[in-house]
C-alpha cells in the first residue's frame, strides 16, 4: 500500500523573524496531532547542503558575488529536495523547512539584484516545479528582527548587510505573499512567540485541512 503523500510547509521571513522558533513549535503541534513530521532548514538540511551552508555563511561579506551565491544555494536546495524532502513526503511524512526557495528570490533577487526570471529559471533547472504546499511568511519591522538576531548570536555574512538591504528583503517577501495568495500566508511576527504560534497553526489548519487541537 502506498502512503498518502506528506505536505511540505516552508517558513520564511527576514533575519530574526522567529522562523526557527515557529518551525519547532509547528513540528511539535503536528507531532502531537499524530502527524509524522520532519523539521529541516535551508541552506542545509542534507549533509551535502550543510557543507554548502558553511561556505555561504562564513567568511567576508564579499566572499561570493550574488550569482555565485545563488548557484551555491540552488545546488544545496537540489540536494536537500532529492535526498531529504521528496523521500520524506513520499513516505507520508510532513516536512517543515526553515526557509526554502522564496529566500533566494528575496535575498539574491530583491536584496542583491539578480534578475528574478533568472532565479526562477535556475529553480526550475534544479528542482522542476517542486514547491511548498504552504508558505508562511513571518513579517515584522526590520529593526525588531535584527535586534532579536543580534541578541541571539554574532552576526553572520548576511546579517552584517545594511538596513536598506533588510528593508528590501521585507518588501520582497511581502510582494511574494501578495503575488502567490494560494500558496502564501503573511503572519504578523512582531507579537510574542505564542501569539505568532497561534496564527501559524491557524494558517496550517485552514489551508491544509488538519486539526491541531
Ligand atoms: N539565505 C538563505 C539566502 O541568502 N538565500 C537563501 O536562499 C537562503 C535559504 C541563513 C542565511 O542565509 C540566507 C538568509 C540568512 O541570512 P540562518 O542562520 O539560518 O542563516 O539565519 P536566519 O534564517 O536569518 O535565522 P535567524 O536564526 O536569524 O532567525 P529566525 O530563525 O527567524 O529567528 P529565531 O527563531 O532563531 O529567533 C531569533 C531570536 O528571537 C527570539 C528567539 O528566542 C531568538 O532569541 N524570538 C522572539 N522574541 C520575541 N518575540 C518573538 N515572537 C520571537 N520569536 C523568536
Amino acid at each position: 500500500m502506498t502512503a498518502t503523500r506528506g505536505r511540505f510547509i516552508s517558513i520564511e521571513g527576514c533575519e530574526g523573524a522567529g522562523k526557527s522558533t515557529q518551525v519547532g513549535l509547528l513540528a511539535a503541534a503536528l507531532d502531537r496531532a499524530g502527524i509524522p513530521v520532519q523539521a529541516t532548514r535551508e541552506p542545509g538540511g542534507s549533509p551535502g547542503a550543510e557543507a554548502i551552508r558553511r561556505l555561504l555563511l562564513e567568511g567576508e561579506g564579499e566572499r561570493w558575488d550574488p550569482i555565485s551565491e545563488a548557484l551555491l544555494l540552488v545546488a544545496a536546495r537540489r540536494d536537500h529536495v532529492a535526498r531529504i524532502i521528496a523521500p520524506a513526503l513520499a513516505q507520508g511524512v510532513w516536512v517543515v523547512s526553515d526557509r526554502f526557495a522564496d529566500s533566494t528570490i528575496a535575498y539574491q533577487g530583491f536584496g542583491k539584484g539578480v534578475a528574478l526570471q533568472e532565479l526562477t529559471a535556475l529553480h526550475r533547472f534544479a528542482v522542476g516545479d517542486f514547491a511548498p504546499d504552504l508558505t508562511v511568511i513571518l513579517d515584522l519591522p526590520v529593526e525588531i528582527g535584527l535586534a532579536r538576531a543580534a541578541e541571539r548570536s554574532a552576526a553572520d555574512r548576511f546579517e552584517r548587510l545594511d538596513r536598506d538591504f533588510h528593508e528590501k528583503l521585507r518588501q520582497g517577501f511581502r510582494q511574494m505573499a501578495a503575488d502567490n495568495p494560494a500558496r502564501c500566508v503573511l503572519v504578523d511576527a512582531s507579537a510574542d512567540p505564542q501569539t505568532v504560534r497561534h496564527a501559524v497553526l491557524a494558517a496550517v489548519e485552514q489551508r491544509l485541512g488538519v486539526s491541531l487541537g
